[in-house]
């Protein structure tokens, strides 16, 4: 099945969380990621996401989705920085737009580039709208974001309705990998309402309160990825994957 139908069809059921892990050497080595990928699957997650915003090498991101591959079935998702961050081990690739960067590299460019990439790799391009609201983080930094302010909710839910009506699948509102505040549910629950395409959130959601937070206001898809890092994936992420299970609209 193609990933965006597993995607909806799932989510006909309920919400979803997604695991992000960084390919980045520095962070986690291959053994560590063979036995993360297994834990979180058994948990219940329900799709791994590869990616991030500096130090990816191809070699090493073909090695870690197929290490993913080997120790869980569940569809590996690219979520490139860069162009760098495409490989034809993965099933998908979120083929985004970072929608409210200053640099048109990062909404159109990149994507130029990478296109005959992903075609020739034969893996699923999933359409969607990157958006980065305040603070940001490296991400932020890296694709020189014009960050959404948190007082601004209005504009969040302008841009995602803009992704909707250009034809994007799925929308990704992105506080930053690691920040202290998660993104306030005020901003969830504004544009989840302007707009009738799933939404994605992330970026410093630690526990099972702020992923509940985040799915009361609207989220219908939840990614952790500092978290999956911990030393002890089961014990940190057990209640952050329940919470999205037991979630009761
Ligand atoms: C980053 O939204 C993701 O792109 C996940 O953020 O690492 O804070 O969970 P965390």
């Amino acid at each position: 099945m193609k990933v965006l139908s597993y995607i909806h069809e799932k989510l006909e059921k309920g919400p979803l969380h997604f695991s992000l892990i960084d390919p980045d050497p520095v962070k986690q080595n291959l053994e560590a990621i063979a036995s993360k990928a297994s834990i979180l699957e058994k948990l219940g997650t329900d799709a791994i996401m590869v990616g991030g915003s500096t130090n990816i090498v191809s070699s090493i991101l073909d090695d870690t989705v197929k290490t993913i591959k080997k120790n869980c079935s569940l569809p590996v998702i690219l979520f490139p920085g860069n162009i760098s961050g495409i490989t034809k081990k993965a099933d998908a690739i979120f083929f985004m737009s970072l929608l409210n960067s200053r640099n048109p590299y990062w909404i159109v460019g990149a994507q130029v580039l990478g296109a005959p990439i992903v075609k020739s790799a034969g893996i699923e391009p999933i359409s969607m709208a990157y958006l980065v609201i305040e603070p940001g983080g490296t991400v932020s930094f890296v694709g020189d974001a014009k960050p959404i302010p948190r007082n601004k909710p209005g504009l969040a839910a302008a841009y995602a309705l803009a992704a909707q009506y250009l034809g994007m699948s799925l929308v990704y509102l992105e506080a930053g990998s690691g920040v202290k505040e998660p993104i306030q549910p005020e901003i969830i629950k504004t544009v989840k309402s302007a707009i009738d395409i799933p939404l994605i959130v992330g970026g410093g959601m630690k526990t099972a309160d702020a992923v509940t937070t985040a799915l009361d206001a609207g989220a219908d898809i939840i990614v952790t990825g500092t978290a999956c890092e911990s030393g002890d994936t089961e014990k940190t992420m057990r209640p952050i994957i329940r919470a999205v299970k037991d979630f009761k609209r």
